[in-house]
């Protein structure tokens, strides 16, 4: 191995231990800005030497291009299913059934997380092959889609020879949430619960799709381990966690089927707080021997059973809808509802989504109706009973006109919802500012919902921007405000002006980017001036964002209403740029680069991509103001243009050169900057400053 072969190794190592301590042991130990920077220095040996890359270094979770439909595979051993139960009888029967055979048994009782089957195979450590459960002889082929999941490794931490488990991918139910709050914003079809959210993102043919998805795994069977005798189902699971599969750690010893139940009892009750959905128990024969005793039916096996939890449902009365304009405008109807308790909580509203929805379901203001919660959080309406009616139910319809400003409800393309399409409708402003204030966009402590309200009803505040021009005076003179909580409020939205950009972009909400989508843009456009400038194809080149987000972006920024809003935001003080981590390479910060012709060493997305991690800009034309135009082989009438205006032109050889660090050897001749439009750079101070450091 040469230098350059170990350093890489040694970084995919320290990032697998990150990965197992994160996800298998749940005890990180390493800060996730030094993972990052990690994980970028391996990108980054990786781009340098294409022939290192190897498909288990954590860099290649997403990979290739997506494929037109899945490919089959024939399980070697099939999939069994379980059979279900639903009382303490058919327990006991499972129970007598098992005593004819084994003497005293063990049972274990697992929870039985409701997500996927999902069958793996690991050859020499690696991960090779993944598939879905089918018909249970036959599944899909979704090997590119579980790369993506990060709690499942793509290499073991032992070099088994060969290894076949089976589990469940699921959806943690707080991803499910947030991916549904998404689609509705998006106007998109929301899914039911964390399982079909599960289903939906595995089974895409685009993987990178999936990698957006935050699913997660629990293995629970071991098919094959080469060498291996497992005597007990509980030596498996053990085993599953040593070589860093991810395990359910809830699962628990019973040695009478009472105890299975009081077993069941008690994760009944923590059903709700767990991060996941479950339905039910899965018990089990613990040994191995006794298994085989009992041996399977065509279907499944009699050594196990489930336990199905009661659905839990309630009826109540539909009292009314609400109608809601939210801030990009979907007009949103909410169900209010007599009170019920459920799974946990006191029910009084659900959301009924949209007007297709309503209509599917025919439900009627006065009808009762059957609510249950999805995924276990969020409360929803099953259907309505139409055995139920006396005569004074009211059709519910869609609004000519938005509630809030009278303009007109319209439905664009395929959309599911029906949009206002005012920006200047109230409601729309008043979610804005909501959604400007809270605590994942701009934090501004103490401008909730109520004081919001005030503002709108007082005129003091009619955009984002009016915000900044508060003064204490007409505060104090609305009701509830003494002069203090005003001075409180004033400091809190003077604070936040000093919020990194990358809250800003949050808070502009727009449409596909949240705040997590936001830092990562933030990270490479550090200005709101890059933001403004930026190109669809930009925006492309940073990883996960997608053509979809790319467009929403340009449009955004393309909107006169939205750069007026920003241009005052500007005025007012408001930060615009994103603070530099120490770590970051800014050494083209300011240049801009066009590129032209093939590249030996990269394609031109990749020579992009290089250009915008060092803070530099690349343009698709040669003018004024390029920096450096860069010739593969073959350059076309850029090259011609560049000569023609003085432009410098770099070889490859040179353009890699710009790339490699300072310090490191070979710093091309730089031609003089033709700076554009002075830049803000701060000279540094001389070197021997730091020599003592
Ligand atoms: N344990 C699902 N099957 C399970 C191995 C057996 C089994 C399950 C289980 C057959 C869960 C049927 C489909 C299948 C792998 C066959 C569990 C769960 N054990 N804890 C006994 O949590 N949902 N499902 N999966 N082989």
């Amino acid at each position: 191995m040469n230098e350059t072969e170990q350093k890489i190794e040694a970084l995919r190592t320290f990032l697998r231990k990150c990965d197992y301590r994160y996800y298998i042991l749940d005890d990180p130990d390493v800060p996730d800005a030094e993972y990052d920077a990690k994980m970028n220095e391996l990108k980054v040996l990786e781009r340098e030497n294409p022939s290192l890359i190897t498909p288990d270094s954590p860099t290649q979770r997403v990979s290739g291009t997506p494929s037109r439909e899945f490919g089959t595979v024939r399980h070697r051993v099939p999939l069994l299913s379980l059979d279900n139960t639903f009382s303490f009888s058919e327990l006991q029967d499972f129970d007598r059934r098992i005593r004819a055979v084994a003497h005293a048994p063990e049972y274990l009782a697992e929870l039985k997380i409701d997500g996927l089957s999902i069958a793996l195979i690991y050859e020499n450590g690696v991960l090779v092959n993944a598939a879905t459960r089918g018909d249970g002889m036959v599944g899909e082929d979704v090997t590119a889609n579980v790369r993506t999941v990060r709690s499942i490794p793509l290499r073991l931490t032992a070099p088994v020879s060969r290894l076949e488990v089976r589990g469940e991918i699921y959806m943690p139910k707080s991803s499910f949430v947030r991916l549904n709050e998404l689609r509705e914003e998006q106007g998109e079809k929301i899914f039911a619960n964390p399982r079909n959210a599960a289903a939906g993102s595995l089974r895409q043919l685009d993987a990178s799709i999936t990698a957006k998805r935050d699913l997660a795994a629990f293995f629970y069977e071991i098919l094959y381990a080469e060498g291996r005798d497992f005597p007990t189902q509980k030596s498996k699971i053990d085993y599953l966690k040593e070589v860093g599969l991810p395990t359910n750690p809830e699962s628990r010893f019973c040695h009478s089927i009472e105890e299975v139940w009081a077993a069941r009892d008690a994760f009944c009750a923590m059903r709700h707080e767990l991060p996941y959905d479950i339905d039910g128990v899965v018990v089990k024969l613990n040994s191995s021997a006794a298994q085989r005793e009992l041996g399977s039916t065509s279907k499944s096996p009699r050594w196990a059973i489930a336990y199905k939890f009661p659905a839990e449902e309630k009826e109540t009365k539909l009292l009314d809808v609400e109608i809601n304009v939210g801030r990009t405008g979907i007009v949103a109807p909410t169900a209010v509802l007599e009170p019920v308790p459920l799974a946990g909580t006191i029910v009084s509203r659900a959301s009924l989504h949209n007007f297709d929805y309503i209509r599917e379901k025919d439900l009627r203001i006065g009808d009762t109706v059957v609510l249950h919660k999805a995924g276990d959080v969020i409360p929803e309406i099953l259907r309505s009973l139409p055995e139920k009616r006396n005569g004074c139910e009211r059709i519910i319809s869609v609004p000519q006109s938005c509630p809030a400003c009278g303009g007109p409800v319209v439905r664009v393309g395929e959309e599911v919802a029906h949009r206002c399409e005012n920006p200047d409708c109230p409601s729309r402003i008043r979610e804005s500012l909501r959604f400007f204030a809270s605590r994942e966009a701009m934090d501004i402590d103490g401008l909730g919902p109520a004081v919001i309200e005030q503002l709108l009803e007082h005129k003091l505040v009619r955009s984002i921007a009016d915000l900044y021009r508060l003064t204490v005076l007409p505060l104090v003179a609305m009701e509830r405000m003494g002069e203090k909580s005003a001075k409180n409020l004033l400091s809190a939205i003077e604070a936040s002006r000093h919020r990194d950009l990358s809250r800003l972009i949050t808070a502009l909400g727009i449409p596909q980017i949240g705040s997590r989508t936001a830092k990562i843009l933030c990270r490479r456009f550090r200005t709101m001036d890059a933001f403004l400038s930026a190109t669809a194809e930009e925006f492309e080149t940073v990883e996960e964002i997608g053509p979809v987000m790319a467009q929403s972006l340009v449009k955004f920024f393309a909107s006169g209403r939205n750069r007026e809003l920003i241009g005052k935001l500007r005025e007012l003080g408001l930060r615009m740029e994103e603070p530099v981590p120490a770590d970051t390479d800014t050494s083209l910060s300011g240049k801009t680069f066009v590129l032209t012709g093939t590249l030996a060493s990269m394609s031109r997305q990749e020579a992009g991509e290089a250009v915008l991690k060092r803070g530099g800009k690349v343009s698709g034309s040669v003018s004024k103001k390029t920096s450096y135009v860069v010739a593969g082989e073959a350059p076309g009438s850029k090259y011609d243009k560049a000569v023609e205006l003085g432009i410098p032109i770099l070889d490859e050889a040179a353009f890699l050169a710009l790339l490699t660090p300072p310090g490191t050897e070979g710093s091309a001749a730089e031609p003089e900057q033709p700076s554009s439009a002075g830049e803000d750079s701060i000279p540094l101070p001389p070197d021997d400053l730091f020599a003592n450091l």
